[in-house]
């Protein structure tokens, strides 16, 4: 049969090449420059005066808005006058530009003063992201924002709101990081304690009555600063509104409410959640999600918004803003008692609510049936030399000078200890609820080198602090991929019987999980972007006591890196100011 002679093959071609014209004329990838300046200032978001770090005079800094294929370049100048800096990526991928991951020990050397770096990478993936300090523990001094990545015009989201409106959450400090690290660090160990305030959208309010010491200059606390005066978050009655919540604490593990209002769960770290209501979200270190929430409620008043710690004992009074029913004025405090939160230590009840989130049905990403390999990693407090560390399977992390991406890719000798970190514990005698029952452990900064392109099951398994009867919370979160979360269990992990209760059906899939305490989380992801990645506690302070263990995969397929990222370690000579 003869074909019509509008179809002959070179006609359907040019169709096809004018339809693709249009297509990406309408949605062509835009390149979005960021002229940022990093530097301390005296800021007092809370009420408190102290030095903080602002990104263009702001903390948070400047929020990201791109479409999903944008190119972000971000020219960062460190003014930190005395202190290096880094800038991670949260959530971003940075697939093909493993160098702009931000990570300093891993991916590059840290930016010295008066230095600028320039960060390019591409938002891939529509979603809720942040931005935040990797260097040391300099993300708790103020450095972070968020990063919204829209899906494409034309493209529809599944679920309708009328507004979108981003809420940071993080805990304050009053002592500087220096003087928290440098106790962290010390023998004995000295603990900063818990932070003294909880801030969304970067404000909160300390309660100056309880600093009556006469050794404060005037003005240090001063609650009518209109810098410290509560966030407020205006709603148009009837209006849906999507709060994109997420999480930059230093330590605490946080329940969010809204006063009388249900929120529905959407998303969660860029990914569609099958929906689901709740009126109190927990939320890590390292989280992101979308909420939906309807103003529906009597609009002739406002209401709370509260912020509470969960898993820690609290001893930080509840964060508080104003969801603000237009056209009341919004500095109209509500009347009503604050929101108090669940019970801190009812973890049962934080269980179910990660058990709850399931990849959203018609978005769900099958993960692989079967992994090649399966890492098993206890979490331990111990001591090393009389110094309290975090260890995972007995190896407390350290940076090494050379970060792992350019010693690796350049063949340096010697950058880092070659003997591989273990992949398992010796489960069947260690007993997680026991006091102390690993008390020494080593310190390295070995890495786990990963076959490219396999796929890997991690088992996170929580155990007994230092302290009696104590386990925490631990968010782990993994750069340079998301992974399929498989499941959550109390107790100990059963290498046998527990891989068959896997959710492989709609796991969601993130970047950040927690993993509860006395209990096990599991995830897998594919080792397919090759590059080396930080897989890391979330806490601020859990990472830098050791928390964390790094990643290598592909690295010979990473070309040639930008000589920017050099300069310090075993990678001096290369350095190219
Ligand atoms: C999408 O549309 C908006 C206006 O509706 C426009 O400002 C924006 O530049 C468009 N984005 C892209 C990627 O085309
Ligand atoms: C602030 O602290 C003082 C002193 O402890 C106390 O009397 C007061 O009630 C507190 N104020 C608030 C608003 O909590
Ligand atoms: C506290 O802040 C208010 C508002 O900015 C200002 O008028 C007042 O002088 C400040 N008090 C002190 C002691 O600095
Ligand atoms: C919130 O959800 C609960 C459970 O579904 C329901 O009983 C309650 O009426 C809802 N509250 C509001 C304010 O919609
Ligand atoms: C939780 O903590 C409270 C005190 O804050 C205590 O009374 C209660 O027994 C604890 N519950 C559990 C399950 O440990
Ligand atoms: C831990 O190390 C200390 C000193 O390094 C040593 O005295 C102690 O015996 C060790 N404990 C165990 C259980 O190995
Ligand atoms: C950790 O290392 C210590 C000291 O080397 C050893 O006694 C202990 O058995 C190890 N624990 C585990 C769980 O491997
Ligand atoms: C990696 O795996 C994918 C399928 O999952 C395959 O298409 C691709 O060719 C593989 N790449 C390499 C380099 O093995
Ligand atoms: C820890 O819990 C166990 C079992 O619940 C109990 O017997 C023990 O007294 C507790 N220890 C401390 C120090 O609280
Ligand atoms: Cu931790």
């Amino acid at each position: 049969m003869e074909a019509p002679s509008l179809l002959n093959p070179p006609r359907v071609l040019l169709l096809i090449v004018l339809c693709v014209g249009i297509v990406s004329l309408t949605e062509a990838a835009k390149v979005r420059r960021y002229k940022w300046e990093v530097k301390y200032e005296f800021k007092a978001p809370d009420c408190f005066r102290k030095l903080a770090i602002s990104i263009n005079g702001r903390t948070p800094g400047p929020t990201i808005l791109a479409h999903q294929g944008d190119t972000i370049i971000v020219e960062l100048k460190n003014s930190l006058l005395t202190e290096n800096v880094a800038i991670h990526w949260h959530g971003i991928r940075q697939i093909g530009t493993p160098w702009s991951d931000g990570t300093e020990g891993v991916t590059q050397c840290p930016i010295l003063p008066g230095e600028t770096f320039i960060y390019k990478f591409v938002v891939d993936r529509p979603g809720t992201y942040l931005y935040h300090a990797h260097y040391g523990m300099q993300r708790e001094a103020g450095l972070y924002g968020s990063i919204q990545v829209s899906v494409p015009n034309g493209t529809k989201e599944p679920f309708s709101y009328d507004y979108d409106r981003s809420l940071v959450l993080t805990d304050w400090y009053h002592k500087s990081t220096y003087e928290q690290a440098t106790g962290l660090s010390s023998i004995p160990f000295v603990w900063v304690g818990e932070p003294q305030s909880l801030l969304i959208q970067g404000k909160g309010r300390f309660n100056c009555s309880l600093l009556a010491s006469p050794s404060l200059a005037p003005g240090t606390c001063n609650t009518s600063l209109p810098e410290c005066s509560p966030f407020v978050l205006t709603v148009v009655p009837g209006k849906t509104y999507r709060l994109r919540v997420a999480s930059l604490a230093s330590l605490s593990a946080f329940n969010f409410e809204i006063e009388g209002h249900n929120m529905t769960v959407v998303e969660a770290d860029g990914h569609n959640v099958e929906p689901f209501v709740i009126k109190n979200l927990n939320i890590y270190s390292g989280e992101t999600y979308s909420v939906l929430v309807k103003a529906d409620q009597d609009p002739s008043r406002n209401y709370w918004m509260g912020l509470n710690v969960v898993s820690r004992k609290p001893a930080t009074p509840t964060g508080l803003a104003i969801f603000n029913y237009y056209p009341n004025h919004p500095r109209r405090m509500p009347t009503t008692p604050t929101p108090v939160g669940p019970l801190w230590n009812d973890s049962e009840y934080r269980l179910a609510q990660s058990l709850a989130i399931k990849a959203r049905q018609g978005y769900i990403h099958p993960p692989p049936l079967t992994s090649h390999r399966q890492i098993i990693l206890l979490n331990t407090q111990n001591s090393i030399n009389g110094f309290r560390r975090w260890s995972v399977n007995n190896v407390s992390f350290t940076l090494p000078h050379t970060p792992y991406l350019i010693a690796l890719n350049q063949n340096l000798k010697h950058p880092f200890d070659p003997i591989a970190p273990p992949d398992t514990y010796d489960y069947v005698n260690y007993d997680i609820f026991k006091l102390q029952d690993n008390p020494n452990a080593t310190s390295s900064n070995s890495i786990y080198r990963l076959k490219f392109n396999s796929t890997v099951d991690i088992v996170l398994q929580n155990a007994n602090t230092m302290v009696a009867n104590n386990s925490e919370t631990h968010p782990w979160h993994l750069h340079g991929h998301d992974f399929w979360v498989l499941g959550y269990g109390k107790g100990k992990f059963d290498p046998i019987n527990d891989p068959k209760k896997y959710n492989l059906v709609d796991p969601i899939m993130k970047n950040t999980v927690p993993v509860h305490p006395y209990g096990w989380t599991a995830l897998r992801f594919k080792a397919d972007n090759p590059g080396v990645w930080a897989f890391h506690c979330h806490i601020e302070a859990h990472f830098y006591m050791g928390m964390g263990v790094v990643f290598e995969e592909g690295i010979e397929k990473v070309g040639k890196l930008p000589l920017s990222i050099m300069g310090c370690g075993a990678s001096k000579g290369s350095h190219n100011p």
